[in-house]
């Protein structure tokens, strides 16, 4: 009877594959999903002939696993959960393991892991990014939760995961932290990849406007800059979307797309995190913001009309431009990273995580939507140095911005003096000029707190707290 190495509840989409991706690596997977019909088509469909336990209960599906038992849910995130939790519990023992490899917030993954491990259970919670392809042929996978449970999941889960290295032998799935570690290097990685896909639309924007050129032109662009050091998933999309055509119209398919963003809230929850542990994200926030603003295109429509817009003025010729363009996108995606692995840093110290920034680095080198060469520079830059203050101090990153800022100015420059709105650019650089400044207005703002409020300030001259009596002639 006891005869599945794991079972896996929930089959949309990602579940399913995730089933068969397992089972393609030599072992039987026992499967259930509320609507048990879903069940059956998967037996009899494309899972016909593999080593599949159909189960019609979840009493069914856990006597049918192999102690201690594993059990994936593969469920909506949210309620779902706790409610697929609670049915579960009266059927295991202890010791037995539930992981939840949906899109949960880890705060819930945290709660899970304490409320299941005073019960004597073990629970993961496991960020699985990759889409559906990901889970079929190997997602990157970011596992948290009870860590004496990683060891009974390790082989499988590092089985399915992505591969790479010079022998496609490295797994993007390697052991985050306790309890909402995994979750919350999830969030993040969505995060990030909401900062890449805005500054590559910004570099769009950018030739699409002030360069005139077509979308194939641009998609021409992206095909070179995959070629180098902006190689990566994003970039590549970006370069076959550019050169497809809409078969109704023969026109390239992005310019009858309306532009009006949605989201899904994973952007939205690293910034609302950031601002509650107090470390600047602005590329990423930016991206959320521009999401948000895009939405508003009844309004946006309605003001362009009204409102001024300065005189164009841009006679840059392509051939300086483009690298321009270029190295702002490389310098702003640094910086967006950056930014990203100072929120990890302050997460592991808030949270109690024992993070390694190299090995999360390396877990979104392969099978996630981040995916690119340039992640295995950012771990090569803390195995150097693990304790690296921040990513653009590595001098690998330090170089390659001391190189690319006079571009990078150009194209924020030349973009702001035309009315081209670059968020993600533009904030990306204000950071960099913030975090390397020694001096900033903030003795101004010091003083006005302490004026309004008696908030009190510090001197550069003498240590202690002073409050100036500002209405004192
Ligand atoms: P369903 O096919 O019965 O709707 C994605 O929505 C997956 O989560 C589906 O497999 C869905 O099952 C499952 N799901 C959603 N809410 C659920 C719940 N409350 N309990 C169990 N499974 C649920």
């Amino acid at each position: 009877m006891a005869q599945a190495d794991i079972g896996l509840i929930g089959l949309a989409v990602m579940g399913e594959n995730l089933v068969l991706n397992m089972e393609s690596r030599g072992y039987t997977v026992a499967v259930f999903n509320r609507t048990t019909a879903k069940v059956d088509e998967l037996i009899q469909g494309r899972g016909k002939g593999k080593k599949l336990v159909g189960t019609h209960s979840l009493k069914e599906l856990v006597g049918a696993l192999k102690s201690p038992r594993k059990i994936m849910m593969m469920v909506k995130a949210g309620p779902a959960v706790d409610d697929l939790i609670d049915q579960l519990v009266p059927f295991l023992d202890k010791g037995d393991i539930l992981i939840d490899g949906g899109n949960s917030f880890f705060p819930d993954s945290i709660r899970r892991t304490k409320a299941l491990e005073a019960k004597g259970f073990r629970f993961l919670g496991v960020g699985v990014s990759g889409g559906e392809e990901g889970a079929l042929k190997g997602p990157s996978i970011m596992p948290g939760g009870s860590t004496s449970a990683w060891p009974e999941l390790k082989p499988i889960f590092q089985a399915i995961a992505a591969k790479v290295g010079p022998n496609n032998d490295i797994p993007c799935c390697e052991w985050v932290g306790s309890d909402g570690a995994g979750h919350y290097v999830k969030m993040i990685h969505n995060g990030i990849e909401y900062g890449d896909m805005q500054l590559i639309c910004e570099a769009y924007f950018m030739m699409k406007v002030l360069l005139k050129m077509s979308a194939p032109e641009i998609g021409e662009v992206f095909a070179e800059w995959y070629k180098g050091p902006l190689n990566s998933y994003l970039i590549e999309i970006t370069r076959d979307i550019l050169g497809k055509k809409d078969p109704e119209t023969g026109k390239p398919i992005v310019d009858i797309i309306l532009d009006r963003a949605g989201q899904k809230g994973t952007g939205k929850w690293t910034s609302q995190n950031a601002m509650d542990l107090g470390v600047p994200i602005p590329t990423m926030m930016e991206a959320v913001v521009a999401r948000s603003l895009s939405a508003m295109k009844d309004e946006r429509v309605a003001a362009s009309t009204r409102l001024p817009a300065p005189e164009m003025n841009f006679n840059i010729d392509k051939a300086k431009f483009l690298p321009a363009i270029h190295d702002a996108l490389y310098a702003s995606k640094i910086m967006s990273y950056a930014q990203g692995f100072q929120l990890l840093r302050a997460a592991a110290t808030a949270y109690n995580w024992d993070l390694n920034y190299g090995q999360i680095a390396l877990l979104w080198r392969g099978g996630c939507i981040i995916r690119a060469q340039f992640l295995e520079d950012i771990k090569k830059a803390y195995d150097a140095d693990p304790k690296l203050a921040n990513l653009i101090l590595a001098p690998y990153f330090t170089d390659v911005i001391g190189k690319s800022q006079a571009n990078w100015r150009l194209a924020v420059a030349e973009a702001s003096k035309n009315g081209i709105a670059i968020p993600a650019f533009s904030s990306a650089l204000s950071y960099y000029d913030q975090y390397r400044s020694a001096s900033l207005p903030a003795n101004l703002l010091q003083a006005q707190r302490d004026y309004f409020g008696a908030h009190t300030y510090e001197r550069v001259d003498k240590p202690g707290v002073f409050h100036t009596e500002w209405l004192q002639a």
